[in-house]
Parts: C-alpha cells; structure tokens; sequence
C-alpha cells in the first residue's frame, strides 16, 4: 500500500480528487487532514472510509504537533490543497489567508523535510501570475504579480515551496490550475452561487461590466492532472493546468442562464470587486508535451452535469446556504467531538 497525505480534503477540489484517487489506485491508502472550516464539510467524503484505505483527522495545518502525528507511520507523499480559498473573503480580511496559506504551508514543508517524503505536491493556482490584457497566457516561468491578499498568500506559499526545494531537496512540485467547476463546490464561487440562486428564483450578482474571463477546467480533469504530476512529475518543477476554455463572466452567466431555463432578467449588475482580475488565460503545453496531460472533459458536458449535480444534490447546498450544515458535526459526534474548536 502507497500512503498519502492529503490536506484540504473535506474542500471542493480535496474531496474530488480523495474519491478518484481512491476509485483509480486501489493499492493507495489516503490519511486526510482538514480543519474543518466553514468551507470544510464532511458530507463531501461520505462512504470513503468504506473502502478501508481512507482516514480523516480533524486538525490544523498550523499545528505542528498535529500534522506530525497525522504523519506518523510515514507516507509516501503529501497532496496540499488546505487553503482559505475565497477571493473576496480576503478582500475583507487577509490576516487568516496568511496563516493558513503561508504559515500552514511552511509547516507542512517542516514536517515534510523532518519526516522525508517522496512527493510534496503544492496545489497552486494561475492567480499567482495576476492579470492578463485581452492577448497571450500565463507561462510557467510568467513573473509572479498576485493582486489579492488571496493570491498574495498562495504566491508566498509557492515560493516557500520552491526554497524548500533548493535549500533542502525537498521534492517539490507545483502545479498552478485555472478555475475549477463541478460537484461539491461551495456555493460562494460563482459557478454554484449563480446555479443555487436561479434554482431558488434569485438573481445573480454579476461583478462590474461582466467582461472579466477565466478559463474554466472541469474538477476532475484537474485531479487526473494532479494525479499524474504527482506520479511523473520532475521535483522542482512548476506545471501549468488549463481548460482551454475562456468565457468572460456574462457568457458564462448567460450559460447557466440556458441551463436552468432562465432569461437575462435575473442578473443583477452589482459593484465591482477591487483590483478584480481583467483575465486569466494558462499555457499548458508544459505538462502535455512532458507528461501526457490534457483536458478531457467538453464546457458544453461539464455544466450541464454539473447543473444536474446541484439539481440532485439540492440537500446538500440548502443546508450550506441556511448554514444548517455547521451543525452536522455536533449532531454526529456531538459537541466535544469532531467539532470542538481546532
Ligand atoms: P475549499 O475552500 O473548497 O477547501 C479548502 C479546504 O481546506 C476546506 O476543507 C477547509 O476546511 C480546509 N482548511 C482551511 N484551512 C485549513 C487549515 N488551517 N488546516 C487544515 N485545513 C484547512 O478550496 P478548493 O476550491 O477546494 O481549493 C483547494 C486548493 O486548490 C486551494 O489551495 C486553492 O488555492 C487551490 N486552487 C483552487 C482553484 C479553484 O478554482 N477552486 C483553482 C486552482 C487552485
Ligand atoms: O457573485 C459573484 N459574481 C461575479 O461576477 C462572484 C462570487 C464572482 N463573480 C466573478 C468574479 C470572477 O471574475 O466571477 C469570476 C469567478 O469568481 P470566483 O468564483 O470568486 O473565482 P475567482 O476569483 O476567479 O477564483 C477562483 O479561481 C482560482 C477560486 O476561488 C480560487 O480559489 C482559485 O485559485
């Protein structure tokens, strides 16, 4: 049996990419550690520990004593998706987006060095490389130019990642996705915030003239990417993951719009988010042409599913969306249990 570590996994991205590797590496035995923050739901890894090679522990990155009896036993490599994840949340306040992003990940690379790994994936994103005029892609060596507290914590861990690395030979690897959609997103994102809200006959707040793009690649493309960065992957090396997919908001608006048979007078025009991103477009041929990696998976297909996941799932992001879903836990394990306070 393989051990991983995985990190962040009780999140959108971690949880998909726990139940696929799970589902395609039957000699893998996956040990989770996720804190639990509001965007942490343990209803994402239901039925995993069914299969007898998945463990959950609640715990904090930041805590030292935590992670290293997590990786007790030792593990052959650590996936790291924990993260404060929201651009707008850290508009409103960076200081924890620091001491998870930064300070979490140096933690996590401490331990790492201390106990030896064989793998240490960094889960990055393109948003590290700031914003883009109407023409070219961000490549791997692009300068790094965050304009979010968010992303500004996501370039500092991806830079302590690189010094661990180079100082201690750590086997580091980045990769550095575009936007992500599909099951299990937390409803804050603009994919399941607009699907949500036209399902309950809400409009949908669309941020300044709409014309903002993002390149949007389907959550499970994104894990098989993953998946084989972490098996072929070169340490040290950064990797770019795109969709080749670019829409500006307004198309995409217009879109999920179609999907759930819906017209235009739903959108809402609302302010627009400070230093909001013009466009985000990733040159990917890096781990096409190394690893053998591309996006399988068609916008057309992807959304649709995807709008018929939250139709099917309507449980699952009503008890977000009314918070009902914090109490989950203590209904489960009860006040102390594994929900007391990290
Ligand atoms: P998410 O917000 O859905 O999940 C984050 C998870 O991390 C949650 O389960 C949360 O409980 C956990 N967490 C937060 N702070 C923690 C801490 N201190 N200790 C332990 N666990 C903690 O995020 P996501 O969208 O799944 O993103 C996962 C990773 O992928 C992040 O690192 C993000 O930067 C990166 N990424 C996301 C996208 C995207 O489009 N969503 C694109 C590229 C890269
Ligand atoms: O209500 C909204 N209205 C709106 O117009 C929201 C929430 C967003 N938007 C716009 C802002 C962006 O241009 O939609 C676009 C996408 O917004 P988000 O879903 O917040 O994603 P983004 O800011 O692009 O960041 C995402 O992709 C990169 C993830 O949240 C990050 O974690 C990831 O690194």
């Amino acid at each position: 049996m393989k051990r991983l570590f995985v990190t962040g996994a009780a999140g959108f991205i971690g949880s998909n990419f726990v139940r696929r590797a799970l589902h395609l590496k039957t000699d893998w035995h996956i040990v989770a550690l996720d804190a639990l923050t509001y965007a942490g739901n343990l209803e994402n890894l239901r039925g995993l520990a069914d299969t007898g090679r998945f463990e959950f522990v609640r715990g904090d990155i930041c805590d030292a004593a935590a992670v290293r009896g997590a990786l007790a036993g030792g593990v052959w490599a650590i996936v790291h998706f924990a993260a404060e994840s929201h651009v707008d949340r850290s508009i409103h306040g960076g200081a924890e987006f620091v001491r998870t992003n930064v300070l979490g990940t140096q933690v996590l690379l401490e331990q790492a060095r201390q106990m030896g790994v064989n793998r240490f994936l960094q889960v990055s994103t393109d948003e590290v490389y700031g914003s883009l005029g109407p023409v070219g892609r961000f490549s791997e060596t692009s300068p790094l130019a965050p304009n979010s507290p968010y992303s500004a914590s996501k370039a500092s861990a991806d830079l302590l990642a690189r010094a661990y690395h180079r100082t201690y030979e750590l086997p580091v690897l980045i990769t550095r996705c575009s936007n992500n959609y599909g099951p299990y997103q937390f409803p804050e994102k603009v994919i399941p915030l607009f699907i949500t809200n036209l399902m309950e006959g809400q409009p949908v707040p669309l941020y300044g003239d709409g014309l903002n793009v993002r390149d949007w690649v389907h959550v499970s493309d994104h894990c098989d990417a993953l998946l084989t960065v972490l098996e072929s992957g070169v340490p040290g090396e950064v990797y770019n993951i795109g969709g080749n997919n670019e829409l500006t908001n307004l198309q995409l608006t217009h879109t999920i719009l179609r999907e759930l048979g819906r017209d235009e007078s739903l959108i809402r025009p609302v302010q627009d988010r400070p230093a909001h991103d013009r466009r985000y477009a990733v040159d990917f041929s890096k781990i096409t042409r190394e690893l053998g990696w591309s996006p399988q998976i068609r916008f057309a297909d992807g959304i649709r599913d995807t709008v018929g996941w939250y139709r099917e799932h309507e449980i699952w992001w009503r008890a977000i969306k009314t918070g009902e879903y914090l109490h989950y836990y203590e209904r489960q394990y009860g006040a102390g249990g594994v929900n007391a306070p990290v």
